[in-house]
Parts: structure tokens; sequence; C-alpha cells
């Protein structure tokens, strides 16, 4: 019992001297570059919280202005080489990289950057819930999502996904129309009729870089910047562990103390 009372204080100091060094936000950048000579660009910047929520914060320029753009983080953290396609990916060669073609190349629907609601690949044509750009064709895109409604391993992996905008002009009437590219064939294969090709297809594309977030890719490209920071990553996760870990066993004393 004398020496569960002598731990005890000593588990309370490393408890109280982890958390900011363990806990500290961390950010990674995405250059977002026109796909589909779209014409778009933007920055991106993905933060992983101290908590494991992500907070996204997107600027883009050049896009369709007035009009909802679908946009997603793309990928899979299951160990496939993923990244932003060329217009080599326009397989039916109609000058466009549709999101059909281009998914072989930039991975599934991982995450569906609403800005309400459910974040979930279900969303990935919620275009009421889509951020609009605004008569510039300027687009502002900031929501956290907690780290709870996130799949499993999307911070582990973050470097491993990407960020696709989706909406592009084709007829430059600076609207979606049926006149540019006819019907999404995306949209109809959901069930839904009458959308535009031009309001699916990918406008632009931009993979995380300089990760500091995230482990070493799963296979293929590696597209990490070195060991240091990956090995920084695991110390990051080990702090984690280190302060749960802490936390366990001053509930568990505490229990002890008390009977
Ligand atoms: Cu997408």
């Amino acid at each position: 019992m004398k020496r569960i009372l002598f731990a005890f204080p000593a588990v309370a100091a490393l408890l109280l001297a982890t958390p900011s060094a363990a806990l500290a936000d961390e950010s990674v950048h995405v250059k977002l570059l026109a796909l589909n000579n779209s014409g778009a660009s933007g920055n991106a910047t993905l933060t992983v919280t101290g908590n494991g929520d992500l907070k996204v914060s997107i600027r883009s320029t050049g896009l369709v202005p007035n009009s909802p753009h679908a946009q997603h983080l793309h990928g899979s953290t299951g160990g496939m080489d993923f990244h932003c396609p060329d217009m080599s990916a326009d397989k039916n060669g109609n000058g466009y990289v549709s999101t059909e073609e281009g998914m072989p190349v930039y991975g599934d629907i991982f995450v569906s950057l609403t800005t309400k609601g459910d974040t979930s690949k279900a969303s990935g044509l919620a275009v009421d819930r889509m951020p609009v750009a605004d008569a510039k064709g300027n687009l502002k895109y900031d929501r956290t999502i907690a780290g709870a409604d996130l799949p499993p391993g999307t911070v582990e992996h973050l470097k491993d996904l990407h960020i696709v905008e989706h909406g592009v002009d084709a007829n430059g009437n600076n609207k979606y129309d049926l006149d540019g590219l006819g019907e999404s064939t995306l949209a109809k294969s959901a069930g839904l009729s009458g959308i535009p090709e031009e309001a699916t297809d990918p406008a632009t594309c931009g993979m995380v870089s300089g990760a500091a977030v995230g482990s070493v890719p799963v296979g293929g490209v590696a597209t990490g910047d070195g060991s240091t920071r990956d090995r920084a990553a695991v110390w990051y996760y080990a702090g984690g562990a280190a302060l749960l870990m802490a936390v366990a066993v001053v509930a568990f004393t505490r229990r002890r103390i008390e009977r």
C-alpha cells in the first residue's frame, strides 16, 4: 500500500508534463492543381488536432462561379499507389477525365468534404451541402471533422490521401449545363438523373506534401520526405500511448487508495 502511495505523485507528474508535447496540432499542406484544363487552383491545409479531429481549410480560385463544388478526400489506407491523374486517364477520349475515369488513379471517395452533416462516402454527391464558389469563382472552405466521424486510419494515412474538387465549365458559359458534356454518368449510376457531367468532373486535385503526420506510406511509390519525420510521427503516437497508460495507472491507483 505504501508503495502505491509513493507511486501516485510520480505518475501525476508524468501526466501533467506530457500533454503539451504529445498533443500538439500537426498540419500538412496540399497544393491543388488544375485538372481537365479547368484553370482552377488552390491551397489546402489539413490539421490533425491534439484530440484527433481533422481540421480542413481550402482556398481555391478559378472555379465555376456561383456553383457548388463537390469535394472529397480520395484514396485509401489499404496500401494502394493512388495519386492525382493526368489526361492519360481520359479513357473515352472526350477530352475530360471524368470522376469514374479518375478513380482508378486517385482512389475512391474516402471522406466527403461537405459544409455540414454527414462526411462519409455516402455524401459524395450531396451538392446541397457542398461549398459554393462566389461570383468570381473563389471558394473558401473551413470545417473541423470530429475524429469519431473519420474512417479508421485517416490520421495515420493522411499522406496517402488526396483532395479532389469537382465541377468544370466545358462550354465556357459560367455554369453547369447539359450542353457542355451531357449528363453525368456518375450521378446517373447513383440514381440521380439530369445532373450535368460538368458538375461532377474533377477541376482540381492535390496531394499531401511535406507530411509530418502519417505513417510510412503503405505501398507503391513512397511520397514521403525522409525517415526523420516518419520517426517523429512514431514518437508522436508513442507519446499518446504513454499518456493513455499514465491515465490508466492513475485511475487504477486512485481506486486502490480509496478502498
Ligand atoms: Cu471527389
